[in-house]
């Protein structure tokens, strides 16, 4: 379930992966499973939040 919070933390994530310090947090935005957050990641959950 994707919710409007996991959007911002995506957005506010972007450009994050497993060695940032609030990974714990932003790895919530990683839909993809590849252990960084970037446009990919953003683009799933935006068409997830259309479907
Ligand atoms: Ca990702």
């Amino acid at each position: 379930m994707v919710g409007k919070s996991e959007i911002s933390g995506g957005i506010n994530g972007d450009g994050k992966d497993t060695s940032s310090p609030d990974w714990q947090q932003a790895k919530r935005a990683d839909v993809n499973g590849d252990g960084r957050i970037d446009i990919a990641d953003l683009a799933i959950v935006a068409k997830k939040i259309t479907e």
